[in-house]
């Protein structure tokens, strides 16, 4: 009997520390040796000319999600396979309480939904709209022992948006129980204004959901969250930020010391808001709905500049996937009549590492390290997975991506895994392509195949995230 059960060798190992020419050998899922040669073992999987990295972990992705009254295009299943040809090995769903709703029970049918439906490893963060006394006093706390630890809140959408008051309510409960907040930072006063201007002006197109959310809501609400968390002393996670007013906040925040931790997405460096443009609601305006709405270019050059300096902690697909034709699509009945009922969110999980590598590897903006950082490892550090996950240490769970650097592709919609009819990154060229994924040690992608099953992905409980420690200093908890 061999020593290893897998060995991966002749690549270029990839971490967020180093870059080394070595063997893996694989024990039992979990990394076992990194060697100038490791040649005892039952399988051997030959990787020159490869990068050999941690398997993407993408923290943020909607998946069977119930919200925004449209059926999503991707289950666990499809949403996994998704993942785990676009190099992925963890994601991060949500798991939605609906207005009124007991937050276990919540989990419990979002469970229902994943175990044994998903084909990579998965946690849950929560979203938290209804914080009633049980929930911040009861479930959340048991939520965030049981492996739940961190959670999202919206200062937006009708059925999500939390006032002020309970933003602080809930801050203070995360403080408590040292769990990570996530904010959607977009104003609900300012867009339902600028909605009903806008429609009351014949402006309905899908072009006018770009409109209708500007920067300056965007940045109003992350300053607003950001003196939240300053008066309550609690990090906070600003997720999917779009451009450079977001961008700005948050590095404001960071030089005062603060820790407030900023995540962009694929959307922010690759599309604008031009691509909304159609006269009309058949037009594929509607493709590109998400929110924030993707800005300008000179806006990627923000969020490079966010990226290479550290404001950016995690690079995220939100991938949101909903189909474009059909009643139950972009282009349904009530979405042509307004920009404000098009379903919201764009599918990218399986495209978020590809652009990042292209835009940022290829054309020189990051380094290896870098892009290893973003997609995998900061994810695990901020959401309390590491070093289990995000690493390729000695113990840890052998999650590996094997990536052509060179491998020239189109993206089209044929080549996609998951379940929307569409891609909005239709034609975009890439260099450089993920041509083999390992789960714990099994091989569950290779090259175009899915080798993988939908009972190969474990619920994984998260720890506490090290990066949610409050700074122990804050007017709310000071004398
Ligand atoms: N926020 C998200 O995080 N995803 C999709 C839509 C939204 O508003
Ligand atoms: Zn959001
Ligand atoms: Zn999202």
């Amino acid at each position: 009997m061999a020593t290893y059960d897998l060995a991966i060798r002749g690549g270029t190992v990839v971490t967020a520390a180093d870059v080394t020419r070595c063997d893996i050998g694989i024990k039992d899922g979990l990394v076992a040796v990194l060697a100038g040669a490791v040649t005892d073992a039952d399988t051997v999987v030959d990787a020159s000319g490869l990068l050999v990295m941690p398997g993407g972990i993408d923290s943020h992705v909607h998946l069977a999600q119930k919200a925004y009254g449209a059926q999503m295009a991707d289950g666990f299943e499809t949403g996994s396979r998704s993942a785990v040809a676009g190099g992925n090995t963890t994601i991060i769903p949500f798991a939605i309480q609906p207005k009124g709703a007991s937050l276990r029970e919540s989990v419990k049918a979002y469970h229902k939904e994943a175990d044994g439906q998903c084909l990579v490893d998965y946690g849950f963060h929560l979203i938290v709209t209804d914080p009633s006394p049980t929930v911040l006093g009861q479930e959340l706390p048991a939520l965030v022992a049981d492996g739940y630890s961190s959670f999202k809140v919206f200062m937006t959408y009708d059925d999500m948006v939390l006032n002020d008051r309970e933003l602080l309510e809930v801050f203070d409960c995360a403080r408590r129980e040292k769990a990570l907040v996530m904010v959607h930072c977009e104003g609900y006063d300012a867009i339902r204004f600028m909605t009903e201007r806008l429609e009351a002006a014949g402006k309905t197109a899908p072009y006018y959901h770009a409109v209708s959310r500007p920067q300056i809501v965007e940045r109003e609400a992350a300053h607003r969250a950001i003196s939240h968390s300053e008066l309550i002393d609690v990090p906070i996670m600003i997720v999917h930020v779009s451009g450079r007013e977001a961008m700005e906040q948050i590095r404001w925040a960071q030089q005062r010391g603060l820790k407030v931790y900023g995540e962009t997405c694929t959307q922010y460096i690759s599309l604008t808001a031009d691509d909304l443009k159609g006269l009309n609601m058949d037009e594929s305006g509607g493709k590109y709905v998400c929110s924030p709405p993707p800005r300008t270019r000179a806006d990627w050059d923000a969020i490079w500049e966010g990226i290479q300096t550290g404001v950016f902690q995690t690079f995220s697909s939100d991938h949101c996937p909903y189909f474009y034709e059909g009643d139950v699509g972009k282009l349904n009945p009530k979405a042509r009549t307004s920009f404000k009922w098009v379903p919201n969110g764009i599918p990218g999980v399986e495209v978020r590492m590809p652009i990042l590598f292209s835009e940022g590897v290829a054309k020189g903006r990051i380094t290896l390290e870098q892009f290893v950082a973003l997609t995998s490892t900061n994810h695990a550090k901020m959401y309390g997975l590491y070093p289990r996950k995000g690493s390729l240490a000695i113990g840890a769970d052998a999650d590996i991506v094997l990536w052509d650097p060179n491998r020239k592709v189109t993206i089209s919609q044929a080549l996609m895994h998951h379940g929307s009819d569409y891609t909005p990154w239709e034609g975009f060229e890439v260099t450089g392509w993920p041509v083999g994924t390992f789960l714990r040690g099994k091989h569950v992608y290779d090259d175009g195949k899915i080798l993988g099953g939908p009972t190969d992905g474990q619920f994984l409980p998260r720890g506490l995230s090290p990066y949610a420690k409050p700074r122990g200093t804050g007017p709310a908890y000071e004398g």
